[in-house]
């Protein structure tokens, strides 16, 4: 792939967080690194070891194949491959992967001279991962509270944690999260139009920029955040996604074992009408 007449300009080395030059350069379009090595290795054994499980069966039907974490009863050692081992040294590489990868952001930022905003966000996927499968077993005491990776399974998993707390839409971190997932789309949706209605009118129309955008929000709701605004905006709805996330699954089990509809019981204690 032929390189940009602009990108031999970036492509230089330092910058790097460990290692010096070691990987310091780029096969085609890609940055390499240690960090790109260390994903790239975590990845392809991650995903070989999730094929060598599915193997092991019972099934090749996509929708059902599933790894599973240990059981309970192994607390928090390490289980025999076929009852949940298998699980534990995947889960080790998908961490090994999500990390590499966030701190080989970190690297091209440095050699870009950019602020750390990129890898920041994806910590906070990370972070909720993170929180389902190392933190909140680790406080339950067993890696058996993780979730299995299968894609119906993983589904029923959080049915059933979920309906452990009898109603966990009334989790309050649970609404939170919820509410920045949906507000982060709501904000990306009104930013991508706006910029396609003002960037790409249409034949012969003219492209309009910052003033008409900002223009357009004062004359429909009274206020524009302005266009450097919109980004801090989205990126701070989309952190608090991820990490409302993470917060609202540490709490449940470790810090609250009823339902969470119970949680909501000071609301009703609050002195002006508790008596009523
Ligand atoms: C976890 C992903 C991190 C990703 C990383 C990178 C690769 C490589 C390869 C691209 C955080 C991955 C990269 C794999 C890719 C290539 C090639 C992001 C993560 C590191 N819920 N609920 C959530 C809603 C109910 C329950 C989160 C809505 C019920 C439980 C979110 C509703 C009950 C858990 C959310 C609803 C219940 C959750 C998930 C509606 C069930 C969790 C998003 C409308 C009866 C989970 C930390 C997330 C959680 C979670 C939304 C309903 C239970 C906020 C909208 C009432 C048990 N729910 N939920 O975490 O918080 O993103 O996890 O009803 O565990 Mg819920
Ligand atoms: C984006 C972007 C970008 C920018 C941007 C933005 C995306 C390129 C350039 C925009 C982004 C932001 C501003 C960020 C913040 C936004 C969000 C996170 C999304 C969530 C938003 C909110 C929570 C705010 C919602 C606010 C609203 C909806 C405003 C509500 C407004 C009104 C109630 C008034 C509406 C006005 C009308 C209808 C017309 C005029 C009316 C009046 C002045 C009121 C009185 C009316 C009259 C006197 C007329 C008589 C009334 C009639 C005839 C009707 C009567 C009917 C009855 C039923 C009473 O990408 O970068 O930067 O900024």
């Amino acid at each position: 792939m032929p390189m940009l007449s602009y990108e031999p300009k970036y492509r230089v080395s330092g910058g790097t967080l460990v290692g010096g030059d070691l990987f310091d350069f780029w096969i085609g379009p890609f940055y390499v690194g240690f960090f790109g090595v260390a994903s790239a290795f975590f990845a392809t054994l991650g995903t070989a070891l999730i094929i060598y499980g599915a193997a092991m069966g019972p099934t090749w039907a996509l929708f059902r194949i599933s790894i599973d974490p240990p059981p309970i009863s192994y607390g928090l050692h390490m289980a025999p491959l076929r009852e949940g081992g298998l699980w534990q040294i995947i889960t080790v590489c998908a961490l090994g992967a999500f990390i590499s990868w966030a701190l080989r952001q970190v690297e091209i930022c440095r050699k870009l001279g950019m602020g750390y905003h990129v890898p920041i966000g994806f910590s906070a996927a990370i972070f909720a991962y993170v929180a389902l499968v190392v933190i909140r077993p680790v406080l339950l005491g067993a890696w058996g509270y993780g979730f299995p990776y299968g894609i119906m399974s993983h589904l029923d998993w959080v049915s059933n944690v979920g309906y452990q707390y009898l109603h966990f839409h009334y989790n309050p971190a649970h609404m939170l999260a919820v509410s920045f997932f949906f507000t982060t789309t709501f904000a990306l949706g009104l930013h991508g139009g706006e910029i396609l209605a003002a960037a790409n009118p249409g034949h012969g129309g003219s492209v309009k920029y910052g003033e008409h955008e900002s223009v357009y929000f004062r004359d429909t709701i009274g206020y524009s955040i302005g266009e450097l605004g919109i980004h801090r905006l989205g990126l701070f709805l989309a952190i608090n996604a991820g990490v409302w996330s993470a917060v609202c699954m540490i709490i449940s089990g470790p810090f609250w074992t009823h339902g969470w509809p119970y949680w909501w019981n000071w609301w009703l204690s609050i002195p002006i009408w508790s008596h009523l």
